[in-house]
Formats: structure tokens, C-alpha cells, sequence
């Protein structure tokens, strides 16, 4: 099973990584700020550093100061973000912690696909998932392209040893749906607030929440016709798989 981390394990980019950018510019003296609104539109360019470039870019930011600024601004941000996450500012999503737990009873090996960088990702899995071992974890950093580019779900099905047929992806965005799909995964979509309105069709499932009994998840679409009634466990997650590979 591959995982997405930002918005789908971990609600993470609202409060998390909005905030740290936006104390980055403040330390630096710049004028940005990011909105929830504005940051949401943000998040379609995937990767901190490239979503800072192309906004200083659009503002006027010659390319050799952006060159100097875009690496310190994120190196910032990414000590800021670890200071976030020890104090408990990024949580698991709902209903992901009894998933993964189900997941790692049954045998099955985890691995996490993600654009976000090494410098936190760990720690934010080792904090909001503490129980969990993830086998294999590619990052930002270990990618020369970053989502919807298939590599790093290429690099978690090499890590797994395993080919597409025999994974399951599971993504929050319409990038990281193209990323996973392009490395010919199973793919469930998990959207959140700021994915709800993307194009997320080619999904082989698609859920506004892992879900709990007593709050299950809308199915906001089952094109393989699995009868999901919103909770995502490793029986419907199986039932996705046979259909998809026997069609
Ligand atoms: C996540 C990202 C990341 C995070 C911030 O995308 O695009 O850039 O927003 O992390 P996905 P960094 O969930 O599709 O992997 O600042 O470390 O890039
Ligand atoms: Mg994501």
C-alpha cells in the first residue's frame, strides 16, 4: 500500500504548511502572505520550493534573487513546520490511524509517495502515526520530478519490490491521483476541503474521508461498484484491486 502524506494521512497544509510558510516571509521581511483561499490555489503547483519560485516569479522577483531567497525561505519553513508538528499541530485524519493499523495487522507492507520534504515527513509520521512502520519512504528530495510525474510512486513500488498490479494507492489531489495512476496503481482518492473540487474522475473510488462506523465517509464516487458505505478497510481496498486488475 502506497500513501500520499499531505492532506490525505495528515491534514497538514491548512494550519501546517500555510502558516510556516507564511512566519517564513514574515523573518525574512517580505510583504507575502498566503491566505487559506489564495494557499489553496497555491497547493495546484506541487512541492514548497517550486510553490514559493512561481509565486515570487508572478510578482516580479527577478530569477537570480529567487535563486538566493527560494532555498533559505524553505529551509526556514521547514524548521518551521518541524516546530508545528512537535507541538502537535498536524494531526492524522480521521479514521487513517484505524486503516493503517488494520493494514499492518493483516500483513500488509506500507510506504509513503510524497512531494513533501524528508526534513519533515518522518517526523510528522513518527508524530500523528506513532504505531505505524512505513517501509519505504520517498520524498521530495529523492525525485528528480515531482507529482502528477509517476517517480515517486515509481520509487515506492521499487522500494516494496513490488509491481503496480500488486499495490494500491491512496492520494488526496487530482496531481497526485495523475502521479499514481501514471505508475499504473489502483488508485482511492481520499479528498479533503481543499481537493473537493478537483478532477478526480479517474479515481478508482473516491471518499471525502477514510471513515468510521460511526461516521462513515461520503462515497462521492464507486465507478468499480464496490458498495463502499463509507468506511475504507482492507476488504473494500481488496474489493478495488480485483476489479480493477480483472477488467
Ligand atoms: C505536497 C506538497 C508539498 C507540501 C509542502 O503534495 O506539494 O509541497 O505542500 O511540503 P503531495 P514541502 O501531497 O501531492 O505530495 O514544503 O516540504 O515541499
Ligand atoms: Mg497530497
Amino acid at each position: 500500500m502506497v500513501f500520499d502524506v499531505d492532506g490525505t494521512l495528515v491534514d497538514s497544509e491548512r494550519h501546517g504548511h500555510r502558516v510556516a510558510f507564511n512566519r517564513a516571509f514574515v523573518e525574512f521581511s517580505l510583504p507575502d502572505h498566503w491566505d487559506e483561499v489564495t494557499y489553496g490555489r497555491l497547493l495546484r503547483t506541487t512541492g514548497g520550493q517550486r510553490r514559493i519560485d512561481g509565486w515570487l516569479a508572478a510578482r516580479g522577483v527577478s530569477e537570480d534573487e529567487r535563486r538566493r531567497l527560494v532555498p533559505a525561505l524553505h529551509a526556514r519553513k521547514t524548521e518551521i513546520i518541524r516546530e508545528l508538528i512537535r507541538d502537535g499541530a498536524i494531526q492524522a485524519r480521521p479514521g487513517a490511524t484505524r486503516l493503517v493499523a488494520e493494514l499492518a495487522e493483516a500483513g500488509i507492507r506500507l510506504a509513503v509517495a510524497t512531494t513533501g520534504s524528508r526534513g519533515w515527513v518522518e517526523q510528522v509520521l513518527a508524530t500523528a502515526l506513532p504505531d505505524t512502520r512505513f517501509e519505504v519512504v520517498v520524498g521530495g528530495e529523492d525525485v528528480a520530478n515531482r507529482k502528477p510525474d509517476p517517480e515517486a510512486f515509481l520509487g515506492a513500488l521499487k522500494g516494496l519490490r513490488l509491481g503496480p498490479g500488486e499495490a494500491v494507492a491512496i492520494e488526496d489531489s487530482a496531481e497526485g491521483l495523475a502521479a499514481a495512476k501514471a505508475a499504473g496503481l489502483t488508485t482511492v482518492v481520499i479528498v479533503n476541503a481543499y481537493t473537493a473540487d478537483h478532477d478526480v474522475a479517474p479515481g478508482d473510488l473516491v471518499l471525502d474521508d477514510f471513515g468510521t462506523v460511526e461516521v462513515p465517509a461520503h462515497v462521492v464516487a464507486d465507478p468499480h461498484h464496490t458498495g463502499c458505505a463509507g468506511v475504507l478497510d482492507l476488504a473494500i481496498l481488496r474489493t478495488v484491486h480485483g476489479a480493477v486488475w480483472s477488467t
